[in-house]
């Protein structure tokens, strides 16, 4: 299990709001390496495949619909203890409560449009970057 990477996407809103130079500008000046990036977007299929964990939640219709709702960003990064450093980067769920200098203090509007996807461990990290990059596009 690699321990120095994680995933991320800058979800529909950040695109949205032109957020993607600035994002990717932090993520990069704060240690992070980018192994792995793509413009891409979710089906409302894939969306739901992404976030199936949450398929009991209240709130998982309303996800699977902003998330597929238009463009995002997905990256593969590196960097020594990632997924931990990562989480810290973009702060808590909602925004609201992110501390002061995290990306979603920073470009998050409510805690569904929330700007950022982080993985919450090693294991997701592998899932989540395999579910949009072959092999071949990782450097
Ligand atoms: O790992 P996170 O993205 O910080 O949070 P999570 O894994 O608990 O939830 C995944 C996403 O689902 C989150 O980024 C936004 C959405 N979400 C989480 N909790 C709520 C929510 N959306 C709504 N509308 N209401 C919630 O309580």
């Amino acid at each position: 299990m690699e321990t120095n990477k994680t995933f991320t996407m800058i979800k529909p809103d950040a695109v949205a709001n032109g957020h993607i130079g600035a994002i990717l500008d932090k993520i990069t000046k704060s240690g992070f390496k980018i192994v792995a990036l793509k413009y891409t977007a979710l089906s409302a299929a894939k969306a739901g495949e992404f976030y199936a964990i949450h398929k009991e939640r209240p709130f998982y219709s309303a996800l699977v619909e902003f998330m597929s709702s238009g463009p995002i960003v997905a990256a593969i990064l590196e960097k020594d203890n990632a997924v931990e450093d990562f989480r810290k980067l973009i702060g808590a769920t909602d925004p609201s409560k992110a501390e002061e200098g995290t990306i979603r203090q920073l470009f998050a509007k409510s805690i569904e449009a929330n700007a950022v996807h982080g993985s919450d461990s090693d294991e997701n990290a592998q899932i989540e970057g395999s579910f949009f990059f072959s092999a071949f596009e990782k450097f």
